[in-house]
Parts: C-alpha cells; sequence; structure tokens
C-alpha cells in the first residue's frame, strides 16, 4: 500500500480506463453472457440505495419494506404472492438455500439433479453433506423424470428441476417432477435463475410454455435472478419459498441488533440494499408490460439468429430453443475448434461439450447478431484455406 495517496481525478481516470474496457468486452463481444446489462435507472436506485444494511433491518427499516415489496411483485409473478423470500448474492446463494431447508426440513441426506444442472447445486450438496444422484437427460435435453421417480428412496432430501438450463435453456418437466414429488411427499426445488423471469413473459407472449412456477402444487422452492435477465445490477440473486414453515429449519436470530432480533435465513448477515433498491425501482418502471416487450425483443433476435443458422449449411442447432438461448455447432468441426477459431475473430462464447452457447440480452441489437452470424459461418468453414480467403473478401 502506497505512503501518500494520489491525486482522485486521476485515479478516477485510470479506474474507468480499466473497467470500461471490460464494459465494452461484455456488451460486443461476449455474446454468451447470462448477466444483462443492468438500465441506467437501475444503477441510479442501486447508487441510491448503496449505504444501507437489510441484515440490520431495525436500522435500515426502508430498505427493509422494499426488499418484502420486491419479493411480494416477483412472488405473485411466480403464482404465489405470499411467497417467503430474499434477495440474495445470485444463483448459486438461492440454490444453496434451497437444499439447505430441503435438508434441514426433511431431514434426508441425497438430493438428485439433472445432469444439465448449474454447477451451483453441487456446491450446495458438497457444503451440505448431501449425496448427489445425476438424473440423465432424454434426447429433448430435459430430465428423464421415471429415473427420478424409480431412484427416490427413504433418504431423498429433494428433487430438482431446471426451468431454463445453463447449457440450452431447456426446461425440464416441472409439472410432472410436481405429480412425482406429491406422490412420494418430497422436496421440489426448481432453478429458474434465467428462466424465472423469461418464461412468464414468453406465456403472456402467446408462446406455448409449460407451467414451473408455484401454480404446481409440488413446488417448494424456485431460484430467479434479477441480475440475469431482470435488468438489475449485480449482485441480486432471488430465492422464493412456497411458505413460512419450509424457511423455518434455517431461519436464525440475530438477537442484539438495533431495533430488536434480526431473524434472517440467508448466508450472508450483512446484506447490500443496492441490489434491493434497483430491483424495486425496475419492478416499478417496468412493470409487466415493459418486461415483456424486453423479452419479446430478446426472442427476436434468437428468431433471427436460429433462421439464418438453419439455412447456413456449415452450422446447425442443437435444439430449437425455448427462450433467448440458442446452442450451436459447426457440422465439420469439433466444438474445440470451432471456439478457438470464435475466440480469434474475437468472440467470447460459452464452450460446451456438444456446443457453443449464444445467449441474446436485451443490450444486444440485430446488426450484433448479423456481425456474429457472419462470423459463426466463416469460422465453421472446414479449412483455414476456406477460412483465409473469406477473411480476406
Ligand atoms: N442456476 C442456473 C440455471 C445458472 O445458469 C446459474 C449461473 C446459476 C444458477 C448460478 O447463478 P450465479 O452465477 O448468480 O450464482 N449461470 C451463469 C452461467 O454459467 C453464470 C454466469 C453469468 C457466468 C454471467 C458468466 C457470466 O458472464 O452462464
Amino acid at each position: 500500500m502506497r505512503e501518500e495517496g494520489c491525486d482522485p481525478k486521476v485515479v478516477l481516470e485510470e479506474l474507468a480506463r480499466i473497467v470500461e474496457e471490460d464494459v465494452k468486452r461484455f456488451t460486443f463481444r461476449a455474446v454468451g453472457s447470462m448477466c444483462s446489462k443492468p438500465l441506467p435507472i437501475a444503477k441510479i436506485a442501486y447508487l441510491i440505495g448503496m449505504e444501507s444494511n437489510v441484515g440490520d433491518a431495525g436500522v435500515w427499516e426502508g430498505v427493509a419494506r422494499l426488499e418484502k415489496e420486491a419479493i411480494q411483485d416477483l412472488g405473485s409473478l411466480l403464482s404465489n404472492p405470499r411467497a417467503v423470500g430474499a434477495i440474495v448474492s445470485g444463483g448459486t446463494e438461492a440454490n444453496i438455500l434451497a437444499l439447505w431447508a430441503a435438508r434441514n426440513y426433511t431431514k434426508k441426506s441425497e438430493v438428485i439433479v439433472p445432469t444439465s444442472c448449474h454447477i451451483s447445486l453441487y456446491k450446495a450438496a458438497n457444503l451440505l453433506g448431501l449425496k448427489v444422484i445425476e438424473a440423465p437427460l432424454k434426447s429433448d435435453y430435459t430430465v428423464d423424470v421415471d429415473f427420478v421417480r424409480r431412484n427416490i428412496t427413504n433418504e431423498t432430501a429433494a428433487i430438482v428441476g431446471v426451468a431454463g438450463t445453463t447449457a440450452l435453456g431447456a426446461v425440464d418437466p416441472i409439472e410432472e417432477l410436481s405429480e412425482v414429488a406429491l406422490e412420494k411427499g418430497i422436496y421440489l426445488h426448481v432453478d429458474a435463475a434465467f428462466g424465472g423471469m423469461v418464461l412468464p413473459f414468453l406465456k403472456e407472449l402467446g408462446y406455448e410454455v409449460p407451467e414451473f412456477d408455484f401454480k404446481l402444487d409440488g413446488v417448494c422452492s424456485i431460484t430467479v435472478d434479477p441480475h440475469k435477465m431482470g435488468l438489475a445490477p449485480i449482485p441480486a440473486g432471488g430465492i422464493f419459498f412456497r411458505n413460512e414453515e419450509l424457511v423455518e429449519p434455517i431461519t436464525f436470530e440475530t438477537p442484539y441488533l438495533a431495533g430488536g432480533g434480526v431473524r434472517s435465513f440467508t448466508i450472508t448477515g450483512t446484506r447490500p440494499g443496492g441490489p434491493i433498491a434497483a430491483v424495486w425501482t425496475l419492478l416499478r418502471v417496468l412493470g409487466k408490460r415493459g418486461y415483456r416487450e424486453v423479452v419479446k425483443r430478446c426472442m427476436k433476435l434468437t428468431e433471427m439468429l436460429v433462421r439464418r443458422v438453419e439455412e447456413e449449411e456449415e452450422l446447425e442447432l442443437l435444439m430449437r430453443p425455448v427462450m433467448n438461448i440458442v446452442g450451436v455447432r459447426a457440422k465439420r468441426l469439433s466444438v474445440k475448434e470451432f471456439s478457438l477459431r470464435m475466440r480469434k475473430l474475437g468472440w467470447l462464447l460459452s464452450e460446451f461439450p456438444t456446443h457453443l452457447r449464444v445467449i441474446l440480452m436485451p443490450h444486444h441489437t440485430e446488426r450484433l447478431v448479423g456481425e456474429l452470424l457472419r462470423d459463426l459461418r466463416r469460422a465453421a468453414l472446414r479449412s483455414h484455406v476456406e477460412l483465409r480467403a473469406t477473411l480476406k473478401s
């Protein structure tokens, strides 16, 4: 650490230069990231709420109320305005909380997850000492529900379904999982970290989408992250429980806090009010209509990409996307080689064993999709000679 401080103007300029490069890379090149670029108004709201600590709700009463209202709004979007929840650090914390509640509520030691589930569920199981049973996928990339049913034992603490898988945006048959959960008396957690702020609006836009939320009686908890498709700044994850009874086993009281004891079930104690202020503001400013428009726009870009990939000789889709996540591969190349070439052309795409992932987010434009497509086409050509020829043209 230096002895003397520097001129704040110089420091801030350097900071801005460094961060702006990242922002540019994220905005124009990382066409496979699940985080949205926060709306300007969300940034203002974040700054307004920034000093607060909702972990000390007796002091920060106002922000604690904003969190309750945001949870109620999102809960009603998930067909349960009485859901108990919190704005947390992200989908990882939300999934940990869900499995923690399930384990303590049931006092059992196993969890069944689809092989498509996010790494955070493995982290959660590892932390909680739960044995993971991996359920395979069917050819449509959704979980094999028969496998789940057959593998439920006296030790099953929870089964998990994903509504919007990390790799492809596929939606597991949550309705069938819910039936299994009810029939066997099992806790069902739905990871809708990404899909939770897409599926309700897709439905309103007339798309045929499967049910995934509290409308299904077997669903006990849902993860939905406003920092993914909610246009909120990081960190804004969301966890929602069907009722108070489910969270009771993970609720702890901090008795000495000013204004009386605070009961909380989040992992972190001190919690930032900035993300809560941002989520609350976004829900008010955009409303359902605003979010519907956001999803409509992302789907327009998705459909543009899908149509053009389908027309391309060298490219293919893994599946017809349900939401704004598209899996693409080059017919004549390995994924590794395809990925490497896209990287050389300046794109940052997520690489899965079977495909590259493109996510069409609210800040993307038709022009960007056009450029991406041109380069996907170039990169997919088999020989370097072919590639070099198109680069010259
Ligand atoms: N559940 C699902 C279905 C997810 O896809 C993710 C994250 C999580 C839970 C965990 O959420 P947090 O990362 O908020 O804890 N999936 C993203 C992904 O793997 C995470 C991410 C986001 C990675 C933005 C990179 C990035 O630029 O793509």
